[in-house]
């Protein structure tokens, strides 16, 4: 069947898609809505055209997977200005989300109406590239530069009562019969004088001058968010060009822009990143008709930063949640905590105060464990010591219903062992957040090796209800994220010894798009994590630091000195310290350039990637890169640890691994998954 059919409601063609999962605007899809503009046109009959979809959603954009290969027409500009051009009136009516193409598509249209649920936005901009079918000319027309600008560079969605009071959406309408409702709408402007055409409207594009300083205003509060990314930047060109250019020209810049994002490695690196995130959710081994386990109740242990955090996302989703704390003080400061944090994006509007009460009205503390005995999930986030877990895993096995699931937030202990501990190890796995893990939106599901697959599918189906990016992973120490981490935490220990500075090594990363540096790290976290004061002997340089109370931002100095708003300063102090241990240490001295540095950080990360995918601890490359984009901040335009690598060459990265070990006096030790397919000129993904 064709995906694109009409069928005529008396004077009004129905034109509808049906191209699943998300009706993108492949080029069937492509060709059949001109086939029926030609249609309507051809017909004296019709008077009118409505444009729906069938299935979850209207137009969810572009087909991503037709980037990159030799285009085939008719093109989405091509039928887009054909709707428009359409004498009879046109009328987009969305459910779901129109997004991207999808949204261009309905700005190409007439009339645009929506059910209340619909969410409309031109998201091209996180895949590195901007709306490239008329969007950033026509939807500037249609709302005004000041509401188009953030929906462009942000890529936001916003819904569809917002789209309706900016003039986006004509009117809402009733959830069901919203087919009818086009032909309603349609038949209410047949026979008008003049339908609008965005294209030709210049009503609102003369409101904000293209040399305001709105838009350097508009630039200074996404500056954080925008660092590194070459798409946001082009789209506020094609903005401006939207402002002081004729509609054709417009369209030619925006074009021109499109070509030359489309084809770059940013672009390339996003789609990779978008893809990835979904190829995450599909595991091996799992039958398809594993069932979803039921869970509606959920325990948590500890009401600290992380128990908290990780309440939060279950509150906010609207399940029932019991948490567990030793002390009556401690389980009240979580609980606060947890209010605060729920008052604080109330007051950025992030919350209404109905849905902080309602979360809040969820939340049962608790001193007893054996109130969490009808919980369908319990996650322990106790303190990260086995012999604590393991006890804590002993009493909710006796304690907790049968069948139900017990998880570790741990973030780097063997779930194994815990799982041994009770006898249901097949209901047993690790749900690993990152801090804040209210707000990240990684988890890392361990699989351990009894867990059973309907326990492993319920973890994935629970991470998407709440919000999260989920990526499974082995048993191993430190499991894929920090795994990751060790081995680039000893490569700038090294460098320190051998005349790198703090901040020099911070920089190379943060340079590279990193949030910050190792050291910038080891402050925020504080030095005297797992420090042992009784025994320290100065050692080492966290010793020493630690001794002088250099304990991180929380002590005002760790490797550098912060001022009272938390801003950082390179220290003398610490410059010494570091000076002293390089002597003792008799290593030669010298100065290293930021591309050694960064290649000195990064490529030991690559190779134990490597060491992690050949040991089967992570199903895919692209799994590694999803785990350090959304848990770690790695730069998404990079597309991840792996991508990076696979743009750079593997060849190059064992080359440097070798460089750098010969340079300390050291044996290489390269992955063998990474020099095999360094020699055959291979890649990750
Ligand atoms: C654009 O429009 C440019 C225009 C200029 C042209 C000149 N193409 O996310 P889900 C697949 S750029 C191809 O799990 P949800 C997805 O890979 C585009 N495939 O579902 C997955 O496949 P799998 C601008 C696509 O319900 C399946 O559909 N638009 C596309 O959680 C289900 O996806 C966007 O950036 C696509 N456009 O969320 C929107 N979209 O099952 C991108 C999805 O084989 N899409 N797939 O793994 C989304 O944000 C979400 O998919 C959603 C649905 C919100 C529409």
């Amino acid at each position: 069947m064709s995906v694109i059919t009409t069928r005529r409601e008396g004077e009004v063609l129905v034109v509808t898609s049906n191209n699943p999962p998300v009706n993108a605007l492949g080029q069937a899809v492509r060709a059949g809505l001109a086939d029926a503009m030609a249609e309507a046109a051809g017909d004296d009959a019709i008077q009118a055209v409505v444009i729906c979809c069938e299935g979850r959603t209207f137009f969810a954009g572009a087909d991503i997977t037709e980037f990159g290969k030799p285009p085939v027409g008719p093109s989405l500009p091509e039928v887009i200005d054909a709707i428009e051009a359409s004498a009879k009136p046109v009328v987009a009516a969305i459910h779901g989300t129109a997004l991207g193409g999808g949204l261009e598509v309905a700005l190409g249209c007439h009339y645009r109406i929506a059910v209340a649920s619909a969410r409309l936005g031109l998201p091209e901009v996180k895949l590195g590239i901007l709306p490239g079918a008329g969007g950033t000319q026509r939807l500037p027309r249609v709302v005004g530069v000041a509401e188009a600008l953030p929906m462009i560079v942000t890529g936001n969605p916003i819904p569809a009562a917002q789209a309706g009071k900016i003039g986006l959406v004509d009117k809402l309408v009733a959830e069901d019969g919203l087919a009818e409702s086009g032909v309603a709408f349609a038949r209410s402007v047949i026979g008008k004088a003049d339908h609008p055409v965005s294209s030709k409207r210049t009503d609102k594009i003369g409101e904000i001058p293209s040399d305001s300083d709105f838009f350097d205003e508009f630039r200074k509060t996404q500056m954080r968010r925008l660092k590194g990314f070459e798409a946001p930047e082009a789209c506020i060109e094609a903005v401006k060009a939207a402002i002081d250019l004729p509609y054709e020209e417009g369209v030619k810049k925006e074009r021109e822009l499109f070509g030359k994002l489309v084809t770059g490695t940013q672009s390339k690196a996003l789609r990779h990143v978008f893809f990835a995130e979904r190829a995450a959710a599909k595991i091996d081994g799992i039958p398809a008709d594993t069932p979803v386990l039921p869970v509606k109740k959920v325990g948590i242990l500890g009401a600290g930063t992380m128990g908290g955090g990780i309440a939060m996302n279950f509150l906010t989703a609207g399940y029932a949640v019991t948490i567990l704390e030793r002390e009556q003080e401690a389980l009240d400061r979580g609980v606060s905590i947890i209010r605060k944090n729920y008052e604080r994006s109330a007051a950025k509007g992030r919350f209404t105060a109905d849905q902080v009460e309602r979360a809040m009205g969820l939340l049962t503390p608790t001193l007893d464990m054996n109130d969490l005995a009808d919980c369908d999930l319990v996650i322990e986030a106790v303190f990260e010591n086995m012999d604590v877990k393991k006890d804590v895993f002993r009493k909710l096995d006796g304690i907790v219903k049968p069948g139900a699931i017990l998880a570790s937030n741990t973030s780097y202990l063997n779930v194994d062992e815990m799982a041994a501990e009770t006898k249901r190890p097949g209901s047993v796995l690790g749900l690993h957040f990152f801090s804040p893990a209210n707000v990240m939106r990684l988890l890392e599901i361990v699989r351990a090796a009894k867990t059973e697959p309907a326990v492993l599918k319920t973890a994935m189906d629970l991470a998407k209800k709440i919000g999260k990016v989920a990526v499974v992973s082995g048993v191993c120490f430190g499991f894929i994220g920090n795994r990751m981490l060790s081995p680039r935490q000893r490569a700038a220990q090294a460098m320190l010894l051998q005349g790198a500075k703090p901040w020099d090594v911070d920089k190379a990363l943060t340079d590279f798009g990193m949030p910050m540096g190792p050291f910038q790290m080891s402050d925020l976290a504080g030095l005297d994590l797992g420090w042992d004061k009784a025994n320290s002997k100065s050692e080492t340089i966290r010793d020493v630091l630690c001794e002088r109370d250099r304990r991180g931002q929380k002590t005002g100095k760790g490797f550098y000195d912060y001022d009272e708003n938390r801003r950082p300063s390179p220290s003398k102090e610490v410059e010494a310290i570091i000076d002293e241990f390089a002597a003792k240490s008799g290593l030669e001295q010298r100065v290293f350039s930021q591309d050694e540095i960064r290649e000195r950080l990064l490529f030991p990360m690559i190779n134990e990637g490597a060491k992690i995918l050949e040991e089967g601890m992570a199903q895919r490359a692209s799994d590694i890169d999803t785990v350090w984009i959304n848990g770690y901040g790695w730069p998404a335009y990079t597309g991840g640890p792996m991508f990076w690598a696979d743009t750079i060459g593997l060849d190059k990265v064992v080359a440097g691994l070798k460089a750098h070990a010969a340079a300390s006096g050291a044996e290489p030790d390269i992955c063998k998954l990474l020099e095999d397919k360094a020699a055959k000129g291979e890649t990750f993904n």
